[in-house]
């Protein structure tokens, strides 16, 4: 019967492991939301095709000034183009308050949130995981 047991739980282990491989974690949080980098490429590559195209949905992507001074590990130009909380890529409608930020040769440089801003049009950056 203990041999039952073991089997039982070594099956149970076998699935958990499996599931934690499958399963991605947060590489960045904006606010509360998580955000996998799976995510994120979504909406960088979005926003990079609309780019290259010349083309943008309601007003995006557009430029990020980068008025905040935030220290990307990329230079500019810089791009914004709205990452969304229900995780779905961004098309048109409203743009929720994060964005992922990309330069002119489609590198990451991360992503910023109008959450927790001191004012309605600034950002802070989200964090990385
Ligand atoms: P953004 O595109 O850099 O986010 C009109 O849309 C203005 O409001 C723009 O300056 C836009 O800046 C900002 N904006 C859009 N959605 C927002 C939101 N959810 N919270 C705060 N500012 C927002």
């Amino acid at each position: 019967m203990l041999s039952v047991k073991v089997l039982v739980l070594l099956a149970t282990g076998l699935v958990v492991a499996t599931e934690n491989a499958a399963r991605e974690s947060c590489a960045y949080y904006c606010g509360n939301t998580c955000y996998w980098a799976s995510d994120v490429s979504a909406a960088q590559a979005k926003g990079w095709s609309l780019l290259e195209e010349g083309k943008t949905v309601d007003d995006y992507p557009h430029v990020y000034r980068d008025d905040e001074g935030f220290d990307f590990p990329v230079a500019g130009t810089y791009y914004e183009y709205p990452i969304l909380s229900d995780y779905k890529v961004f098309t048109s409608g409203s743009p929720g308050t994060d964005r992922v930020i990309f330069n002119d040769n489609d590198e990451l440089a991360g992503l910023i949130t109008h959450t927790g801003a001191s004012s309605y049009d600034g950002f802070v950056q989200c964090d990385s995981a």
